[in-house]
């Protein structure tokens, strides 16, 4: 079953050739694909090889092949893990049931509404990045960039599959709508406000596939414990794809941070822009403005969206299977500050109504681990300041404290003390997007960035990771 085919047009380890009317479906929708990816995908280095990994089998550990692709060859797919024929729904009212191969009727709207939502993020970042190789700071992160891309263009396969196989005529339907928007589009903009925002500079990129393909990583975590098999197979898999992601944005940031600590020792007056580096209050402004729109992904503190979610087993806990024993969250609550007559107070809410709030602050840990490990870097360099994640009530434009002011310590404030300068200005921005000039000889690397510790899969820090004869 791990087995994916190869000879298919479509590669796939779901059996498509014995499903002619999906296969034809999923072939007529293909064509469509590659236009979207030829016009709104990588503007460039389009027809470059590039040094990618594909999936050849779904099996842990031994799933991917590495080698030259052209972009417009890759071989975009349909991979789930295994079917495991004992496994019961994780969580809430039918937890303990068997797991649903189908999806039952009553449903079927509320999935499919998940399901588009999950597949719009994943076009939605290939579009926002489109432009960013013509300046990236090295071939290696721009193959790194293009490997993202690539892989988010299969996430969008993943779920477009679900759509066509179980979803019948409105399934194809919201297939096609996925082709049709556009991040940042005034028109028909992608479903999801982070989707929207501008990425066009590198600081932007790492900040984006450091936070917000990490609520990727807690999404599909709730997703893979669904009660719906086939998403729960699909997201196990995308996850194992999505820690690459993680790690381009985490060492990607470490590595601006750590040169920044350099630059600010060999500077003038210890300021790294005096040297064509980027300081670190405007790499903490970059942090503070990705966190908060990425924390926005997890929807309002307290939701019966959520709770509906997890009642009918749409959506688990992070690690609902191996982390709980008490699957139903009945019966407990949790506290969520609440602004009341211009104070915070701590209300309790029911468990089930906080579970995006639940999943916003496994998100937020992990967020922080990330950060010790930044400043762990800087402490190597011998500087003593750090950075730092602002409060989850910061600069919110989603849930219940989008209508008030914070500063970055999560203190309610008003309108004049609101300080533009916590998020990065029109000048900051000019100022980062003046280093955006691009590196492309090998093993050479811009200066604002510190070069990997090692490269990708085993390959030396100056491999040719895009050929650059053409
Ligand atoms: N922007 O009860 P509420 C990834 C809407 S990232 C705009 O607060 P709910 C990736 C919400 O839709 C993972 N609108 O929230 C990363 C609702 O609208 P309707 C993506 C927003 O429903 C990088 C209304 O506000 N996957 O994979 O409990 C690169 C009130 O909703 C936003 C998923 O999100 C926002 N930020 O939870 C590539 C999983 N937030 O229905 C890929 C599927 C909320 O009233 N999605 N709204 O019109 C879900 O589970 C839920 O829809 C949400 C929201 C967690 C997003
Ligand atoms: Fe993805
Ligand atoms: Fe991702």
């Amino acid at each position: 079953m791990s087995h994916i085919d190869y000879d298919e047009r479509i590669p796939n380890n779901v059996d498509l050739g014995h499903d002619r009317r999906l296969k034809r479906a999923l072939e007529k929708w293909q064509p469509a694909y590659l236009d979207w990816w030829r016009s709104v995908g990588p503007q460039v280095f389009m027809d470059r090889e590039v040094y990618l990994r594909t999936a050849i089998s779904t099996d842990a550990g031994g799933w991917a092949n590495f080698g030259y692709v052209k972009m417009p060859d890759y071989r975009w797919g349909i991979f789930l893990d295994d079917r495991d024929d004992a496994r019961v729904i994780p969580g809430g009212d039918y937890a303990g049931q068997p797991v649903w191969q189908e999806v039952p009727g009553e449903h079927r709207n509320v999935l499919k509404r998940i399901i588009v939502i999950q597949a719009d993020t994943e076009p939605a970042s290939v579009e926002q990045q489109r432009y960013l190789a013509a300046t990236a700071p090295s071939l290696y992160d721009a193959r790194n960039l293009l490997q993202v891309n690539v892989e988010e263009g299969r996430h969008l396969w993943a779920m477009v599959y679900l759509l066509h196989a179980y979803f019948g005529r409105d399934g194809r339907d919201e297939a096609d709508e996925l082709l049709a928007r556009r991040a940042g589009d005034a028109d028909k903009p992608r479903i999801l406000d982070a989707f929207n925002q501008p990425c066009t500079d590198w600081l932007t990129f790492h900040c984006f596939t450091c936070f917000t393909d990490r609520d990727g990583k807690y999404q599909l975590g709730a997703l893979a414990e669904s009660a719906f098999d086939p998403l729960s197979r699909t997201c196990r898999f995308m996850l194992t794809e999505e820690a690459h992601h993680l790690f381009v944005g985490e060492s990607g940031l470490e590595r601006i941070i750590r040169r920044s600590a350099q630059l600010s020792r060999t500077a003038p007056n210890g300021d790294p822009r005096a040297v064509g580096g980027i300081d670190l209050p405007t790499i903490q402004k970059y942090i503070n403005y990705w966190f908060a729109y990425s924390l926005d992904l997890f929807g309002s503190e307290v939701s019966t969206n959520a709770a509906d979610y997890f009642a009918s087993g749409l959506k688990g806990r992070w690690r609902e299977s191996q982390d709980y024993t008490d699957h139903g969250a009945l019966g407990q609550q949790r506290t969520v500050a609440h602004v009341e007559n211009g104070a915070l107070v701590d209300r309790a809410v029911p468990l089930r109504k906080a579970m995006n709030e639940s999943l916003r602050q496994d998100y937020a840990s992990d967020c922080q681990r990330v950060v010790r490990r930044w400043n762990k870097a800087l402490s190597d360099e011998g500087l003593d300041v750090q950075v730092s994640l602002p409060s989850t009530r910061f600069f919110r434009r989603q849930g219940i404290y989008a209508d008030h002011h914070f500063d970055p310590a999560g203190e309610l404030i008003d309108q004049a003390t609101w300080d533009a300068a916590w998020l990065p200005t029109d000048s900051d921005r000019a100022y980062v997007q003046s280093l955006m000039k691009p590196v492309l000889e090998i093993g050479k690397f811009a200066n604002y960035i510190a070069p990997p510790k090692r490269g990708i899969h085993g390959q030396p820090v100056d491999f040719e990771y895009v050929r650059t004869d053409g």
